[in-house]
């Protein structure tokens, strides 16, 4: 039996928290022969809820889960973590544009960075879901120096999920078998999900939907499917949320498949000229544990307009926040 991982959950009683949290504990996220003590993060007035989510956990019986530890102190919740989400965040009401959010969140991630720094392993994978979750990312990267960036993702999965559902529902296949739709840039409707890389069964997608699907429908589809879910559900996306947060930290805990690359936001060396120091989403490959962006993707005119604008998007929403970047 493999010994215990440390994996801190922080929002753990909202919505994505309460479906993220039995897919750990159940394996499909670390593995079906590695237990975990969750370490679960809240606010005061969230930990009542909490306990009662701690109770379903426990009365799941999971026997993966060697402990369930609660607190409203992030140093308590990340001490020797292994693996950390950062979901918690404030969500944002109708009277909020973006930036307001971004102001209004990015303090959270300024102490949640602090207290990694100070508390987790100097290996935490950490994984930022409260949005804006890629500048909330490079807020909490800048307050753990001792961190490295790379250690450092936000969430496009989701977004990748969403692209391959709506791809395999035009094309009549199942959604595994489209591979290699990578998200660029911003968790946000800037986002560029370059279908023109993307496959299904070996053969390239543009050549079976069509460019004008592509940069039609399929766009317009996968960049305002968040709202088309509030709309439908009178709520936010929440467990597709946390399966995407699984896949991320499955593919980052385990590896990608050979010949195969995910989507995964993640400090900006400078590749394809975006700018360094933002966190952007690349198509990544993952081995022994490290995310490589892939080299060599060639793009059009489109698509490079597409990038370059996200690109854009980040870099206003990182001059926003330049107060809380050491
Ligand atoms: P909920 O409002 O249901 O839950 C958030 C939880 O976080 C609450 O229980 C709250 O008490 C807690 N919380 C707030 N501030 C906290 C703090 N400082 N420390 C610890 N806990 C704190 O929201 P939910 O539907 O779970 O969504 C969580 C976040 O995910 C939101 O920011 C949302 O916008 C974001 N999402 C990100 C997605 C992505 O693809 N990256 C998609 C889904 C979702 O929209």
């Amino acid at each position: 039996m493999k010994a215990p991982i440390r994996v801190a959950v922080t929002g753990a009683a909202g919505n994505i928290g309460y479906a993220l949290l039995f897919r750990i504990a159940s394996g499909s996220c670390f593995g079906d022969d590695q237990p975990v003590i969750l370490q679960l993060l809240e606010i005061p007035p969230g930990m009542d809820a909490l306990k009662g989510v701690v109770m379903e956990l426990q009365d799941a019986a999971f026997p993966l889960v060697h402990g369930i530890e609660m607190s409203d102190d992030a140093n308590v919740a990340f001490a020797a973590a292994d693996a950390a989400f950062l979901v918690g965040s404030r969500p944002r009401s109708k009277d909020m544009d973006r930036a307001d959010l971004i102001k209004v969140n990015g303090p959270i991630f300024t102490g949640q960075g602090k207290a990694l720094n100070d508390n987790a392993k100097p290996t935490v994978k950490v994984l930022v879901v409260g949005n804006p979750c890629n500048t909330n990312a490079l807020i909490a990267c800048h307050s753990a120096p001792d961190i490295p960036n790379a250690q450092f993702h936000a969430m496009t999965r989701l977004d990748e999920n969403r692209g391959k559902a709506q791809i395999a529902n035009k094309l009549g296949v199942t959604a595994g078998s489209v591979k290699n739709l990578a998200i660029w840039g911003n968790h946000s409707n800037t986002m560029f999900p370059d279908f023109y890389h993307a496959s299904v069964d070996g053969k390239g997608v543009i050549d079976q939907v069509g460019e004008a699907w592509g940069q039609g429908d399929f766009m317009q589809t996968v960049s305002t499917r968040g709202k088309a879910i509030i709309l439908a559900r009178g709520a936010s996306s929440a467990a597709s949320a946390a399966s995407a947060a699984v896949d991320h930290m499955r593919s980052w805990w385990h590896g990608t498949a050979d010949g195969e690359h995910t989507s995964m936001a993640l400090w900006s060396n400078g590749e394809y000229g975006v700018p360094e120091g933002l966190i952007f989403s690349f198509p990544c490959t993952v081995k022994d544990g490290v995310a490589s962006v892939v080299e060599g993707i060639a793009h059009n005119d489109y698509a490079a307009s597409k990038i370059e604008a996200t690109a854009a998007e980040l870099i206003a929403e990182r001059d926003a926040v330049a107060d809380l970047l050491n």
